[in-house]
């Protein structure tokens, strides 16, 4: 397989880890001022993971046009070469979640293999009724799961079982259901017949769960339907997540919600109802962008981690949400990029783990908004890049990783093993 050597990365890490140290040690008497042991904090980040998805290792692309970078991953092998060289250096992503049938499997065990070699498990597989494939039976032009024509909807039913049962050879323990079902048209569609439809052939997947994995729904606003979604909104997908039953938890895609929504809010009422199944973390400033993590809104980010380690605190019941990444790099290669989101999402937690819990609370209780709000500015402003690079650094991965990736010459030699097969739009080459 195609690698960075592990001892590259700490010959390279060299040059760097005297001056680490020194910050390291500087920070870690600041922080130790305000009773914080930066050790722990450092324990935390090593333990923090984020899975990456298998279809963010090639350049997306947008409806107008893709324009592909060199040496992007031709199959799920290569994927999970880049997904390796991502973890190898970042230390924190060691899972893949694969998407079907975008990623062409014909022996899962060789996969399997392959992956436990690099040290990556599977998690969460997607399942794509939005898209109609080759040689399919009946069209997804007008819905799937919720679609008017029964042998449609079994057609998508069908599918979800399939992978399941990939997920299963991969040992996964959980499926993502997205679905673009909706309409364009005022009066194209009963809302509530199109609900009842979607909730139908959810049951039927549901009720073939294996008993240990959850099953999680992720909304979206808009696209691709223009004027109404069959699961718009987090409401619809609760409830859905609710008639379903206790396997079916919400998943929160950062870039699904209209514009201005309280997402760290939503995050709380999920949590208290033991609905919330995980994160596709990007960033936005428009819609559904996909744009790098924290690249845009940092402090929304972290005001969602701090929902997030406040039910950790509080060892809320049923808490234990699946982290991912879900984003499209269209001018950036897309391992420097999944690189630079995972440690901004470690970033938001961190920070999140400095908030003085006691203290907050004690403001809350007070009602002062200036010195509740300020609490959590205390923490957000203080800049925890030493604990980061300390933890890549401790966990064998790079202190600076997005410079020691391109003096690794990875792209340059994936160039010379995977030459182009053009562009298409899925970003899937
Ligand atoms: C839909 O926009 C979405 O966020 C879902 O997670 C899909 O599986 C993924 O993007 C496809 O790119
Ligand atoms: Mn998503
Ligand atoms: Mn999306």
């Amino acid at each position: 397989m195609h690698r960075i050597e592990k001892s590259f990365i700490s010959e390279e890490n060299q040059q760097y880890i005297t001056d680490l140290n020194k910050d390291f040690d500087y920070l870690g008497e600041k922080l130790s001022r305000s009773g914080l042991d930066i050790e722990k904090l450092t324990d935390a980040a090593v333990k923090f993971q984020i899975a990456v998805p298998s279809w963010g290792t090639g350049t997306g692309g947008t409806r107008f046009a893709r324009f592909p970078g060199v040496g992007e991953p031709r199959n799920i092998f290569e994927k999970l070469e880049d997904c390796a060289a991502i973890n190898d250096l970042s230390a924190c992503t060691n899972s893949v979640s694969p998407h079907f049938p975008w990623d062409k499997v014909d022996d899962f065990s060789e996969l399997k293999q392959q992956s436990d070699a690099v040290g990556l498990s599977w998690i969460a597989v997607n399942s794509n009724t939005f898209q109609d494939q080759k040689d399919q039976a009946h069209s997804y032009k007008y819905g799937s799961l919720s679609h008017t024509d029964a042998a449609t909807r079994q057609q998508a039913i069908e599918h979800n079982l399939d992978v399941i049962s990939y997920g299963q050879a991969l040992g996964a323990k959980s499926l993502t259901v997205w679905v673009g079902d909706g309409s364009n048209h005022p009066g194209q569609q009963h809302f509530q017949r199109s609900f009842e439809r979607y909730l139908e052939s959810m049951k039927k997947i549901y009720a073939e769960l294996p008993s240990d994995w959850e099953m999680h729904i992720e909304h979206k606003m808009f696209e691709p339907a223009f004027y109404s979604t069959v699961i718009q909104d987090w409401g619809s997908n609760i409830l859905a997540a609710m008639e379903l039953g206790p396997k079916c938890k919400s998943l929160v895609d950062l870039g699904h919600h209209a514009p201005n929504v309280n997402i760290e809010m939503i995050v709380s009422r999920l949590i208290q109802f033991k609905k919330l199944g995980g994160f596709h973390f990007n960033d936005s400033k428009y819609g559904d962008d996909d744009l790098d993590s924290g690249s845009l809104h940092p402090y929304q980010q972290f005001l969602i981690f701090n929902e997030l380690v406040d039910a950790e605190a509080r060892q809320q019941e049923g808490f234990s949400p699946a982290y991912m990444l879900d984003q499209s790099h269209n001018v950036t290669d897309p391992i420097e990029s999944l690189i630079n989101s995972a440690a901004e999402v470690q970033r938001s937690y961190i920070k999140a783990l400095l908030i003085d819990r006691e203290a907050l609370y004690a403001h809350q209780t007070a009602n002062d908004a200036m010195m509740a709000s300020s609490e959590l500015k205390k923490a957000f402003n203080l800049d925890v890049s030493p604990i980061l690079a300390m933890t890549r650094y401790r966990a064998g991965g790079a202190i600076e990783a997005i410079a020691t990736y391109r003096k690794s010459g990875y792209r340059q030699q994936a160039a010379i093993k995977r030459p182009s097969t053009g562009g298409n739009t899925s970003g899937i080459v």
